[in-house]
Order: structure tokens, then sequence, then C-alpha cells
């Protein structure tokens, strides 16, 4: 069986890294529907050897359409993934919109696919910096639970969008040339700098994206009390995020068992050569589908902490590459489909 399918937000980075997944897993696509807004239509793409022409988002778009990729950001979701599935879509949705409704299921396939047995229509796909998490530290909380989890990040310009990853091109030269950076994506310069995350902050002085790792990563866990606090700064770097992530357990957790686990993780590679000093880069985790883990050690402040830090390509797993899974899995499953209401 093959499914027709749109792709909306089809023009940006998700939406490219989504087009070129779905050729490359050969996943089953009897018609494809790229959908943009009216900027980009009548652009055109290509898809399994044929050209495909952008569609501007519109009232008949997903008329016919099996499966919904969205990732067009949250007001878009908001205001059309409902029509969607009015529509007769199941849409699995990119952005932040749905991800905290306690009707929609927040899936990273590896960690809790079970999870998409019961949506509604709508199956999130969690944020870049959640996803890459959830796969270094699920494998070790599910044999010995972690009591509380503190993590920086060290997040990539992709993660702001196709344009934000021009600009920073563009800053870099302009900066080199002595000229002043241009500041349209992002609020400051991110070429040769960094700045905390720049999403708003709440009254306990964290950000929405600091929050979403909080509240989403205990949500895919089935965790509600998890302790957890993060700091997210964005880097000058292209596409893979960066995450340094200290877990603390109720006994001490020996580093060669994590070590163990996550080698044999789906989704999970070992980088850790101590010799060379060689561990994961986002150099080298761009373009890839797993998520690189390494400098495993022992906290050297708590006898019960471990430490470990990770890079994971942001628009593949931390975004494209998990909605396509979540999609293979409704297709293996066969969880597609909206269900009736009775
Ligand atoms: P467009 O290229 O026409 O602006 P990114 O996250 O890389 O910035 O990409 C955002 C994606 O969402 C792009 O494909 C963009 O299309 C699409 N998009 C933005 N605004 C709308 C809109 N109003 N209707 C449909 N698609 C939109
Ligand atoms: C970033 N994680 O890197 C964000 C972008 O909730 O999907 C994605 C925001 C989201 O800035």
């Amino acid at each position: 069986q093959a499914y027709r399918v749109a792709i909306l937000g089809a023009t940006g980075a998700v939406g490219t890294e989504l087009l070129s997944l779905l050729e490359q897993r050969n996943f089953p696509v009897a018609d494809l529907r790229l959908l943009a807004s009216e900027r980009s239509a009548g652009v055109s793409r290509t898809f399994g050897g044929k050209s495909l022409t952008v569609e501007a988002l519109g009232p008949h778009s997903f008329d016919g359409v099996d499966l919904v990729l969205a990732s067009a950001g949250a007001t878009i979701s908001r205001q059309w993934a409902p029509r969607a599935v009015e529509a007769g879509a199941v849409v699995v949705d990119n952005s932040s919109a749905f991800r905290m409704d306690p009707q929609v299921p927040l899936v990273v396939p590896e960690v809790n696919p079970n999870a998409a047995a019961t949506h509604a229509g709508v199956i999130a796909n969690p944020n870049c910096t959640t996803i890459l998490m959830a796969l270094a530290v699920w494998p070790l909380h599910q044999v010995q639970p972690v009591q509380r989890l503190v993590v920086a990040t060290y997040q990539s310009a992709s993660g702001a969008g196709a344009r934000a990853m021009e600009e920073v091109k563009q800053q870099a030269a302009a900066i080199l040339a002595d000229q002043l950076p241009p500041t349209e994506a992002f609020p400051y310069p991110l070429a040769f700098n960094l700045f905390p995350h720049n999403s708003p902050v709440n009254e306990q002085g964290y950000c929405q994206e600091e929050m979403k790792m909080v509240n989403e990563t205990r949500k895919i866990f089935a965790a509600p009390d998890l302790r957890i606090s993060a700091t997210c700064v964005r880097v000058p770097v292209l596409r893979a995020h960066s995450e340094a992530i200290n877990l603390e357990f109720s006994t001490p957790f020996a580093p060669k068992r994590a070590r163990e686990l996550l080698g044999q993780f789906p989704g999970v590679r070992l980088v850790e050569d101590w010799q060379a000093n060689h561990f994961p880069m986002p150099i080298e985790a761009s373009g890839q589908d797993d998520v690189l883990v390494g400098r495993i050690r022992q906290d050297l402040s708590h006898a019960n902490g471990l430490e470990l830090w990770l890079c994971g390509d942001q628009i593949r797993k931390g975004a494209a590459l998990n909605a396509v899974q979540i999609a293979e899995l409704l297709v293996a499953k066969q969880w597609l489909g909206v269900p009736t209401p009775v």
C-alpha cells in the first residue's frame, strides 16, 4: 500500500530534509504534495526523478491526503492541522503547537513508540534538543531512573530555519570584510558570537526552549516529576546541536555500563577515543542519522552522578528524520487513519 503525502513547509530547512528522507528511505508514497506560502508557489523540487511544483497552502490543500508532515511553524500548524485532520489526514507536526496537549502523543520512536497508538489525528514531533537528549538518556533511565538532569545546549543556526542558516554565512562574510553583520533572522550577530536562546523568558528566568526540554522530556518519559534544569545557547554552527548532560541517579551508574547500554541503543553511536581526545563534534554529526554520544564519565562532584556529551543533526534526528520515523511507525503498525469519533 502507498500513501498520499503532503509536506507543509516544503521549502524550509526541515521540509527540504523531509523530502529527501521520504525518497532515501523509500517511504511508500503514492502521491506527494508540496505546500508552502504564496512566496514559494510555482517553485519546483524533484522527488523520485520527477519535478514537483510547490503549491500555496489553501483550503483544498489536504483533500485526498492520508499523511501530512508539517513543518511551517506553530501558528500555521494551529490553524491548519485541525483542517487536515477534518479532511481525513493524519498530521505529524514538527511545531510546538500541540506537543503538550494531553490528547496528542509526543513521540520519539526509539523511546515511546506505543504512545503513537492513541493518536486522534495529530502526533507531535518533539523539539530538536529534546529528541537528541531523549535518545541518550532513555537507555540509562530505563535501567536506573534518573533523579535529576542538568543540561546545557550548544544549538546551531538551523533550529531557527533556512533563512537563519543563510544569515550566519552572510554575517561571517560581513565580519571578515569589516562590515556590519545583518541581523534579521537573529536578534544579534551569531557568527563569531553566541547568545542564550532568544525565546521568551518566564518569571523564573527560563526561556521557552529550556522549558520545552523540561516539559517534553517528562511527557515522553512518562515521568511527570523528573527534575530537569536546562540552559539553552545558540552557537555559530550550521546544523547540528550539542548538549552537555549531567545525570544524577539514586546509586552510582558505572560509565562502563552506560557505554554498553548506549552502544547498543538504536539511533545512538558512541564516539569516544580518549587517546586521541576525539569525541562528538557537530561537524561530524551533520548529515548523520545517529546521535553521537561520548565523554561518558563519572561526575567528580557527586558519587551518583554521570556526565555525557552529545551531538546530533538538528534537521535530521532533531526534526525531519524523527517525523519520518513516526510516519514509518504508523505505517508498520497500521495506525495511519484518523479514528472516527463514536
Ligand atoms: P516559504 O518558503 O514559502 O516561506 P524554515 O523553518 O526553514 O524557515 O521554513 C519554514 C517553512 O514554512 C517554509 O517552507 C515556508 O514557506 C513555510 N511557511 C511559512 N509561512 C507560511 C505560510 N503562511 N503558509 C504556508 N507555509 C508557510
Ligand atoms: C531552536 N529548537 O533550535 C529550536 C527550534 O519548538 O520546534 C525549533 C522550535 C520547536 O531554536
